[in-house]
Formats: C-alpha cells, sequence, structure tokens
C-alpha cells in the first residue's frame, strides 16, 4: 500500500475500492508500463493457425528466445462460433491457456480480437452464419452490432482478465481492423466497439488498425483536422512496403523504406504518428507476405525478400522514425487447415516469416534476435527525437538518420543507404555532435544493410562516447559488466569508451588495439570484426568491462535472459539459475558447444549435468558438445497396405436424399442473386457455410433439355463437379491467382441423350467451395454465395426454358449444429465420406478393398484412401513430420485432380494437383501422434481420367530437434461417439 493510500485508510476509517492502478500509460513518444517508457517490439502469431495448444508455447518461447517483448495475436470470431449464440472456447481454442502460456513465457500480449481481423481468412473471420444477416456488417446496423455483442460479450471478459496488471500481460487491444469506411454509420460502430470493451472491463489502451498511414480513426484526443475521429486512446496502422517477389520467384528491389514517423509527413510537427499525441505504432508491419492459388510457391523467396537486410533497413527506418511500438505480421504464420483460408491463400500461411510453418527459426530469426536485443538493451531507444544532422563524406550513397532521447541526450545514429533500397558498396565518414564531443569515424554498408549505431549512452556502469560497431546485448555480472558488440566479418571497426583514468586493457582473444586520450578520457579500440574478440578493461574508477567484439554470426550465436549469455546452440528457451547451478532448456540441431556468462558455477541442459571449464574471459565453457538428435526413420507409405472406397453416391438416381434439405425457398441475402423468380441455391442460407456441398435436382426430361448453364460460387481455385444420373457430365474449375482469385464461375454444359428422354432424371452437383471472401472494403463481400447460384437449362438454339428442377441440398452433416465439437467448423465440409466419419481414426474400413497406392486408378468423383502408419519419434525429441504428394520439386502435377488430405480426423489441407504450388503439408504434433499410431485418409476428386489420379504420398522430416516442448495429442471424440448408432 502506498503512503497516500495509508493515510487516506486512516482518516476517513472506511477501506474504500481503489481503482487498481493503470500500469500501461502513454505519450506521445511510447508506452508506458508502470511509469517507464518501454519500446514494444513485437511479432503475430494466429493460435487458429496451430491446432496443438502444446505447441504454442514452442512459438511463444521462440519468438522470445528471437528477441521479441510482445505477441500480437488475431482471435477469429467464426473459429469460436459455428452458430449464432452458440460459442467454444476449450481446446484448440482455449484463448486462456495461450494468454497464461504468453505470461508465463514473459511476453506482453496485444489482443486483436476482431469483430473483422481480415487475416486472409475465410469471411476475414466472421463466422459462417453471419453471412445470412441483411444489414451490413462493419457498420452500425442493429442486427449486426448484436452479434458482434453476443462475441465481444465472449471474448472480452477473457481478455479483460489477462491484462497487466489484471492477472496477464495484455497491454494493447484492438477494436477494429483495417476500416477504411468512414461514414457516420461507421463512427458509431467504432463508439459501440469501444464503449462494450470498456463495459467489459478493457482497460489498457485501445486502438484501431488504419490500413496505411491515412489517419482514420486518429484518437479524438488528438484534434488533428483532416482525419475521421476514433473513440480510441491510440493510433495505429499497418504497412506493407519492400516490394513482392517476381513471378521468376526472384526477390525484387523492391522500393525504399517509407519514412511513417520523425522524418515523413507530419513528422515536422513533433509526432512520430499521423497522431501528434500519441506513440508512432505501426499494429502490422509486414514481414513475409501471404502466397495464392496457382503460384511458383513463393514462402522461400518471400523469407528472403523480407529477410536479412530488409530486415536491419526496414525495422531500422521505422526506429529512427519513432515508431516505438512496432508489430511484425508474421512471427509465425502457421498452417490455414481445414477451411481456413480465405479465397486468395492455399493451406499454406508460412508468410516467409521468422518461424516458418514447420517452426524451424529462419536464417532471418537471428538477424530479428540481433535487433530485438539491442532495442531491450537501450531503453532510451524508446523515445527519440530528431538531433542536428550529421556530416557524411567520402559516399553520396549513404544517410544518417541522426536522434536523440531528450532525457538522456543519448544518441541514435541509424546508418542507411541512399535510397534505402539501394544494394551498392559505400565506404564513408561520419562526423557528428555527440554527447560527450565532436568526433569523426569510418563505416562501410555493403549490399542490402543497416546499422543502428548508438552514441553518449550509459552502458551498464560504463560510458560509451560512440562505437562504429552495433551494440547487441548486455548484462551485469556481479562487479563486472559484459558488453557485446558485433559488426560485418572483416570489416574494421572502433569504439570509445570514457574513463577518468587509463584503465587497464588486457585483450584475452582477437586482434584488438587500444590507446587512451588522457585529456578527454577517451579509450579508443580498434580492430576487425572477425569470430569473437574479447576485451578486459579494469581500472579508470569504473567496474570491471568484459567486451565482447564479434562479427555478425558470432553476435547471432548468443542468447540473453536477464545476468546471462549464452551461446552454442540453435536455441536456449529458458535460464533459470538455482543456486550456483544453471538450468539451461533448449534445443540442437547438430552437436552444438555451449559457453556461458552468468553468476553460476554449473550447467544442466535440458535436465542433464554439463562438464565445463571456466575461460579466460571467466564464462563456462561445455567440456564436450551437447547431444545431436538422432537420426529419424518414417514409414513407407508406398509400401504401407491402403483401403479404398469410392465415394460419390450421390450422383446416382436412386441415393436416398429423405434427409437432406429442399433447397430454394431460403431468405436471399447474398450479393450476387440468381435471376427473378429462380430458387436461392446458395448453401450459406440453409446453414452449410465451409468446405463442399452436394446438390440433388429432379427434373422430368424433355427434348429441349440440351444444356445446362450453372453459375456457381467455389472460391478460390474451387470446382464444381456435374453428374447426370450418376454420371460425370463435366466439371468447372476457378482459377487462384492474384491480386483477386476468381471466386463464382458460369460453365455451360451439353447435357447428354438421357436428359431428353421422358421420365425423371436427377442433376448432382458437388461444389468444393474454397472460401468465402474476406469483407476487406466494406462492401459485404463476404456476402457473395458459395455452392450454386443458378442453374438454367436451355434448347438446342441456346434459349433457355422454364423446367421445374426440384433441388435438395447437404453439406457438412448437421450444418451449424457440429457433430464435432472438439475439431470445430473449419475442419469438414459435406463430401460423403466426411458425412460417414470416413476420415476418423476408428473407423472400421475392413470391408473396403485393399490395396497399394501406386495401384491406385483415377475415379469419376470422389474417392476415398485410408492407411495408418506409426511413429516412434524420441521423447526428448521435436519435429515436424510432413506428407508429401508426388514431386516436391514442381509445382503442378500434369495431372488434374485434388486432395482432401485428413490426419487423424482433421483436415490438414488441400492439394490441387494442377494449380499448386503446395505439395508438402506440415502435420503439428498432437494432431500427428509422434508415438504411436495415425491414420489416414484421402479424399481425391477426379474427372477420372487417365492420369488423374493420385500421384506418390511420402512423410518428409520437416523440423528435427533435441529439445522442444511436451506436447499432449488434442483430445479428440472418436467416431464411435460421433456415431453411437453406427
Ligand atoms: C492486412 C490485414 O490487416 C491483415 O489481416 C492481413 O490481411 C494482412 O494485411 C495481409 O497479410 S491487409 C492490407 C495489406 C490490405
Amino acid at each position: 500500500m502506498s503512503v497516500i493510500a495509508a493515510l487516506l485508510l486512516a482518516s476517513t476509517g472506511t477501506a474504500q475500492a481503489a481503482p487498481p492502478p493503470q500500469r500501461v500509460t502513454f505519450d506521445r513518444y511510447s508506452l508506458r508500463i508502470d511509469g517507464k517508457p518501454t519500446l514494444i517490439w513485437s511479432s503475430e502469431f494466429h493460435p487458429f493457425r496451430l491446432p496443438s495448444p502444446d505447441l504454442w508455447r514452442d512459438i511463444l518461447q521462440k519468438m522470445k528466445a528471437s528477441g521479441f517483448n510482445t505477441v500480437a495475436i488475431y482471435i477469429d470470431w467464426g473459429f469460436h462460433s459455428p452458430k449464432k449464440g452458440v460459442y467454444d472456447f476449450s481446446g484448440i481454442r482455449d484463448i486462456d491457456r495461450l494468454l497464461t502460456m504468453a505470461q508465463e513465457e514473459g511476453l506482453y500480449v496485444i489482443t486483436r480480437a476482431g469483430p473483422y481481423v481480415n487475416a486472409e481468412l475465410s469471411r476475414g473471420g466472421f463466422p459462417g452464419w453471419l453471412v445470412n444477416q441483411p444489414g451490413k456488417a462493419r457498420t452500425d446496423d442493429p442486427e449486426y452490432l448484436a452479434a458482434v455483442d453476443e462475441w465481444l460479450s465472449h471474448i472480452n471478459p477473457i481478455i479483460a482478465k489477462h491484462q497487466l496488471g489484471r492477472g496477464g500481460t495484455i497491454i494493447l487491444h484492438q477494436i477494429e481492423n483495417e476500416l477504411a469506411l468512414t461514414t457516420p454509420s461507421q463512427s458509431r460502430y467504432m463508439q459501440h466497439l469501444y464503449d462494450k470493451a470498456r463495459a467489459d472491463g478493457i482497460t489498457v489502451p485501445m486502438f484501431h488498425n488504419d490500413q496505411g498511414r491515412n489517419g482514420y480513426w486518429v484518437p479524438k484526443s488528438s484534434d488533428v483536422s483532416l482525419t475521421v475521429p476514433g473513440p480510441q486512446e491510440l493510433y495505429a496502422f499497418d504497412g506493407y512496403p519492400g516490394g513482392v517477389c517476381g513471378v521468376d520467384n526472384k526477390p525484387t528491389k523492391g522500393a525504399p523504406a517509407p519514412d511513417w514517423g520523425l522524418y515523413g509527413p507530419g513528422g515536422a510537427k513533433g509526432g512520430a504518428s499521423a497522431s501528434p499525441k500519441t506513440p508512432g505504432f505501426l499494429a502490422e508491419f509486414g514481414g513475409g507476405w501471404f502466397d495464392y492459388w496457382g503460384s511458383n510457391g513463393m514462402y522461400p523467396c518471400n523469407a528472403i525478400q523480407r529477410g536479412s537486410g530488409y530486415q536491419r533497413v526496414f525495422y531500422g527506418t521505422n526506429i529512427a522514425n519513432g515508431i516505438a511500438i512496432q508489430s511484425i505480421y508474421m512471427g509465425y504464420g502457421g498452417t490455414s487447415w481445414g477451411w481456413l483460408p480465405a479465397p486468395v491463400v492455399y493451406t499454406s500461411y508460412d508468410y516467409g516469416s521468422a518461424i516458418d510453418e514447420a517452426r524451424n527459426l529462419r536464417p532471418k530469426a537471428l538477424e530479428l534476435k540481433q535487433i530485438g536485443q539491442f532495442l531491450a538493451a537501450v531503453p532510451d531507444l524508446a523515445r527519440l527525437e530528431k538531433a542536428p544532422p550529421v556530416t557524411i563524406a567520402g559516399s553520396d550513397a549513404v544517410q544518417v538518420y541522426h536522434d536523440r532521447n531528450p532525457d538522456t541526450d543519448m544518441r541514435l545514429l541509424f546508418v542507411a543507404p541512399k535510397p534505402s533500397n539501394a544494394t551498392g558498396d559505400a565506404r564513408f565518414t561520419i562526423t557528428a555532435d555527440l554527447p560527450d564531443g565532436r568526433y569523426s569515424f569510418a563505416s562501410e554498408l555493403h549490399g542490402r544493410d543497416a546499422k543502428l549505431l548508438v552514441a553518449g549512452l550509459n552502458l551498464e556502469r560504463q560510458r560509451l562516447v560512440y562505437a562504429s560497431s552495433e551494440l547487441q546485448t548486455t548484462i551485469r555480472r556481479g562487479t563486472e559488466d559484459v558488453a557485446l558488440f558485433y559488426g560485418r566479418a572483416g570489416e574494421p571497426g572502433e569504439m570509445v569508451l570514457r574513463y577518468a583514468s587509463a584503465p587497464k586493457v588486457t585483450v584475452i582473444e582477437g586482434q584488438v588495439a587500444s590507446s587512451f586520450d588522457p585529456a578527454k578520457g577517451d579509450l579508443r579500440l580498434t580492430y576487425v570484426h572477425q569470430g569473437l574478440a574479447r576485451v578486459r578493461i579494469e581500472g579508470g574508477a569504473r567496474p570491471p568491462l568484459l567486451l565482447l567484439i564479434g562479427d555478425v554470426a558470432a553476435g547471432q550465436s548468443f542468447f540473453r535472459q536477464d545476468g546471462l549469455l549464452e551461446r552454442g546452440p540453435a536455441l536456449v528457451r529458458h535460464a533459470v539459475v538455482r543456486g550456483s547451478t544453471l538450468d539451461l532448456t533448449g534445443d540442437t540441431d547438430t552437436a552444438a558447444p555451449l559457453e556461458v556468462w552468468g553468476p553460476v558455477r554449473s550447467i544442466r541442459w535440458n535436465g542433464q549435468a554439463v562438464p565445463v571449464t571456466r575461460s579466460a574471459s571467466r564464462s563456462l565453457i561445455a567440456k564436450r558438445p551437447l547431444p545431436a538428435p538422432e537420426s529419424l526413420t518414417l514409414p513407407d507409405l508406398m509400401a504401407a497396405t491402403w483401403r479404398y472406397a469410392e465415394g460419390s453416391p450421390e450422383t446416382r438416381p436412386d441415393f436416398d436424399d429423405s434427409g437432406w434439405t429442399v433447397a430454394g425457398s431460403a431468405r436471399n441475402v447474398a450479393t450476387v442473386r440468381p435471376p427473378t423468380g429462380q430458387p436461392n441455391l446458395g448453401a450459406d442460407a440453409y446453414g452449410f457455410h465451409d468446405g463442399d456441398v452436394w446438390y440433388r435436382g429432379r427434373f422430368q426430361g424433355s427434348a429441349q433439355a440440351k444444356t445446362a448453364t450453372i453459375h456457381h460460387g467455389a472460391g478460390g481455385a474451387g470446382m464444381l463437379q456435374l453428374f447426370l444420373d450418376g454420371k460425370l457430365i463435366g466439371q468447372h474449375e476457378l482459377a487462384g491467382g492474384l491480386p483477386r482469385p476468381i471466386t463464382t464461375g458460369v460453365a455451360e454444359f451439353a447435357l447428354p441423350p438421357e436428359a431428353q428422354t421422358p421420365g425423371e432424371h436427377v442433376l448432382a452437383a458437388m461444389v468444393r467451395v474454397n472460401g468465402h471472401n474476406w469483407d476487406l472494403d466494406v462492401d459485404d463481400a463476404h456476402k457473395e454465395p458459395r455452392g450454386l447460384i443458378s442453374v438454367s437449362l436451355a434448347d438446342a438454339s441456346g434459349d433457355s426454358f422454364a423446367v421445374p428442377i426440384a433441388w435438395k441440398i447437404q453439406g457438412r452433416a448437421g450444418g451449424e449444429d457440429l457433430r464435432d465439437v472438439a475439431r470445430g467448423p473449419s475442419n469438414n465440409g459435406g463430401l460423403y465420406g466426411e458425412r460417414m466419419g470416413w476420415t476418423l481414426p476408428d473407423f472400421a474400413d475392413g470391408a473396403w478393398s485393399s490395396m497399394k497406392l501406386a495401384d491406385a486408378t483415377p475415379y469419376m468423383g470422389t474417392s476415398w484412401y485410408r492407411t495408418t502408419f506409426d511413429l516412434s519419434v524420441p521423447k526428448n525429441e521435436d519435429a515436424t513430420i510432413g506428407l508429401q504428394i508426388g514431386d516436391a520439386k514442381t509445382p503442378r502435377s500434369p495431372g488434374r485432380y485434388r486432395v482432401l488430405i485428413f490426419v487423424n480426423g482433421w483436415n490438414m489441407g488441400q492439394f490441387v494437383a494442377n494449380v499448386g504450388p503446395q505439395r508438402v503439408f506440415p502435420i503439428p504434433e498432437g494432431i500427428l501422434h509422434h508415438r504411436g499410431r495415425n491414420t489416414l485418409a484421402l479424399a481425391v476428386t477426379s474427372d477420372g481420367a487417365p492420369g488423374n489420379g493420385i500421384e506418390p504420398v511420402r512423410l518428409v522430416t520437416l523440423h528435427h530437434a533435441r529439445g522442444g516442448v511436451s506436447v499432449t495429442d488434442v483430445a479428440v471424440p472418436t467416431y464411435r461417439d460421433l456415431y453411437p448408432s453406427h
């Protein structure tokens, strides 16, 4: 209790419940957490794209170890709500658990809970049932607001509970995403969202994510003219500069890094934001990009386009512009499994992000780690303003952003190419008036690169006058300080530290020259960055300093926790000091050395004692390398026995569709309608929102019935198959591609002679629905219909004629009433096999025919292949195992077919042979049983023509390390639970 509170209590005599202290505040520079200006360095993670909650911890630990202090999460409304009024937050939907984990792992959290998120999700994250609302979404339409309140009443309390100081680490909350329409209706909607969040107990500062630095929804308090005011406290925006890969799958030069703060428009007014009274805040900054159906498989290239160099140039430019809250989209992209993907993307949402889809740390994560450690080591960076320009001699191809902290006068010198997308070689000299005097030093830039240099900085108990090397991190180890700097291998470097008198300099390792200027008190060190130099500096009226000066690779080998530095293994997850012993947990992908600086005498690695010796730089060094993972052998699926069944009985005239829904009369609120008078066939109107839908239409044959023209909505790279009386008449596939995939199509089919014979005939249609559009532009695009839109029969001259067709429809069994709640709304569509539980592990397929997959022949419609395989990944090892279809080197097959991949009942993706590009589907542990039996069920859809059948299928190892987190298989119901009467 504070003194004042105690006095108040004493004077009034009553215990008044004081409002909880507001722990997150801000000024125009930065957030303040418990009053302390704090730079937020964040990256994005989507829990719904990793359906194995124990692995969420792996991602969070990898983010933390990569230098981030914050994780930003989208929460996908539709993922939690299959039906109006029905919500689920258990199992893979346990947001409470995720937020607890983030707290346990020491990460702040930014929550972005919709209602609309975009995120390349089907409907941009809206639930399926919302598309049946007539009122316009993202407005103040009362029915829409009522739906929104239903969601917010569920999610807001979970968020409120995990706010910083109230039981968790949430520091910021987003109320809408990229709402670029700003009519009075949107203003009222925004106010409603804000008020609802406050009413539900959310007290942290709130923001909206502007689609670019447009100044939409700048907080009212900022009194900026020419913008649309918003109710929230903070202004945030997103940006994806830096170019995209070419179709040749090569990185492109891209545009220079934009100045979106101090050096950009409005920056002159002193603000780093379009909102001068609030901090510069990038709620999303491109750390990769999504990839689309039919590409050449761009993720590896996207990782390079926004990889090394890009990160230093672009994130550095943001930091120099005073953007004190920066979140990289995505930190881990993951998998748009099942029917999560919007039409613009395929299953993999790898995004080219620092942590790849299989949970490997890409090389670019190491660079992020260096930036993140630097930002954490220099709290002065949270408050920046412009400092006077510096002088650059020797090159016109360089620019230096010179910033200062108004409180400490610390300087940031951000050295970048000019323009910043240039990739030449520059050698130059920078002269600057710094807090400790006027100094000149040489520097270089080669290729795509930039440097974040600091000067005039109190570094632990030392004084850094300037350095041409980049500071990475520091620790305080008892009486000694340790500072780690780095530079490009082979480049000369220098730094000046200040002392009252000449200190003693001992070069322990490497070649470092030193000289002392007693007039200024400057100790000048010169060296070439190579490996890791170690220098001890003692005396000079300061505590001793161990200076580590590495090349980039040496710097990148370091992990840091409070008071501890470690290097060697691929990943250090946790470092816990217990007495004089250090307990390290982490991963090795190969036999790895280990070196540790910290206040300890002995070390355990993943629970095993590690014999150590002490080095001359007083670190502990493991006497033997840490062990590598064992080699992993995977079962050969081509040698396995498979079970086979045909799976399109709906096509047959005598198929019993008595349980299906009569289609036609439901209210139609879709954005595309059939011609007047025609029935509403859109699947959503009948409660079928995700995955495949089947239609059966009975009509009387007639001599006129020569063609059928079908308007359908199948989403990105979706398809329609049309059958008459059990025979495939044809199929129609939609193209993928950017910028907007084709999501509806019109196809004309010639009807076979049967249609012209009297009597009843059955048209059967299967629509493979690849996602609903997002609603990015607030035009209700998510209400574009899916399934059939209209069907017209025509005669030989092409004139359509009225023939009554009695339609029935069947999608996912139960529609909005989920049978399989654990796997949830995005797992299943309406294939016959899905409705019958053929995807489930304990479904008895013993009566099916048995075969080898190599003997499979194409089938007209959908056919099913099932097999089982056993895995025995050692318990102390982490792996991601994937399923590969066909030849990984070619994005497309000559064959024309598609596959839904069910692993242990989970729909883990769709392969479209002739569209591509994805052939390898990572299956996370927890879905895949790493120690036990697995069931694979493939639903193959084809026109049955030769060559249009399943290619060889194999298991592949996509990630393998010794270490990892412990994973429990996700709890799911069995076939027996779901089909008790069978
Ligand atoms: C912006 C969205 O906010 C985000 O949800 C996601 O869609 C992302 O970018 C792209 O991956 S959309 C903006 C780039 C128009």
